[in-house]
């Protein structure tokens, strides 16, 4: 017998620049808190079988609050626009840029230069790209924690993420100076990494992942992607919340590139404002990678920036709060336009 899926809301999201008739003010539904991008019909869905369509006046206040109450403010950074988070990898080994940053100093430069641009830096010293052995926490931690302390001392104020697994490297690197833990293993790695996370009263994202980075990639099997992931994530958030996690100190994340092939990965980005459903703030971390080059022939990940930037605006058109990027400066630039663009009779909240 067919497992029953859980019955989910897949808002239909809209911007001004690309729809119109503009908004009908009464039913416009402001997505996840945002500014610029908005509902009127929303899918009710099993998986990826949607059952009813719907108008959103048609919603119970419990689900119309879901679907568009604005997300808590995360590291101090409101979430009613797209925020950028700057990747830092200071590992030998990341996919696209490791070894780059082996030199502490020149990581300290290379962070200082990316928060112009960036909203929050994440720094990582463990690569999670398909294959990848693990790093020991020790070396981890020896990576990371001091790079952040003189990226504080050089006066730089953006928040940092540290990009962590182990909750020792993550207790390293908010001693200092780091505001919030990104997990891609949604504190299933370490069972010490729930705890950490509630005592510090640190924001955390919890990501999706099918197995782990040794064996993610070598056969990705789902019954339906999109509710097997909606669904994981609602259990880990579940979890975390038991483990005295504020909701509102959580960010969700698909995960694309974890244990997915590039139609599970294409599937979760057309269905990425379903994640809104879980009521949570939605990061999006698609940069440069592998699903990109199998669509476009690109082979080096470097090369990827087009691609990448086209996955960050359609992430923004969904709702999606933070984009996670290498490409920093060249994404503010993109998302500067789009934002423009949308403004012209985009909704505000108090017109909703
Ligand atoms: N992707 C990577 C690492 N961390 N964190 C979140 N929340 N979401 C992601 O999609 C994500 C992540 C992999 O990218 P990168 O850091 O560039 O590569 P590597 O793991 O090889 O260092």
């Amino acid at each position: 017998m067919e497992a029953r899926l859980t019955l989910r809301l897949r808002p239909l999201p809209r911007t001004s620049a690309l729809d119109r008739p503009a908004p009908r003010h009464e039913i416009a539904l402001p997505l996840a808190g945002s500014a610029l991008v908005w509902a009127e019909e929303v899918d009710v869905t099993a998986g990826q079988q949607t059952c009813e369509q719907l108008l959103t006046n048609d919603l119970s206040p419990a689900q119309r609050d879901r679907l568009s109450r604005p997300r808590p403010a995360l590291c101090g950074l409101s979430l009613d626009r797209p925020r950028i988070m700057g990747i830092v990898n200071l590992t030998p080994d990341s996919f696209s840029d490791g070894g780059r940053l082996s030199d502490p100093a020149a990581a300290v430069a290379a962070a200082r230069a990316m928060a112009a641009d960036a909203d929050i830096l994440d720094i990582g010293g463990e690569s999670t790209r398909p294959g990848a052995e693990p790093v020991p926490v020790d070396e981890e931690i020896a990576r990371t924690a001091p790079v952040i302390r003189a990226i504080r001392d050089a006066g730089v104020t953006t928040p940092i993420s540290i990009d962590t697994r182990n909750a020792a490297c993550a207790r390293a690197a908010l001693a200092a100076g780091a505001d919030m833990v990104n997990d891609v293993s949604a504190l299933t790695h370490d069972p010490d990494m729930a705890h950490l996370v509630a005592e510090a009263r640190v924001p955390v994202c919890l990501m999706h992942a099918q197995g782990d980075p040794r064996i993610m990639q070598d056969a990705p099997r789902y019954a339906d992607v999109v509710a097997e992931v909606v669904d994981w994530l609602e259990a880990r958030v579940a979890v975390a919340e038991g483990a005295g996690i504020a909701r509102a100190q959580m960010v969700i994340d698909p995960g694309i590139g974890f244990g997915k092939t590039l139609e599970h990965n294409l599937t979760l980005l057309r269905w990425l404002s379903v994640f809104h459903d879980l009521g949570l703030a939605l990061l999006l971390g698609a940069s440069r990678k592998r699903f990109i080059g199998a669509l476009t022939g690109v082979e080096v990940a470097a090369e990827r920036l087009g691609g990448s930037v086209a996955v960050a605006l359609h992430g923004a058109g969904q709702g999606a709060h933070v984009l996670r990027v290498h490409d920093v400066a060249q994404t503010r630039q993109a998302l500067a336009l789009w934002q423009a663009l949308n403004t012209i009779d985009g909704i505000t909240r108090d017109r909703a």
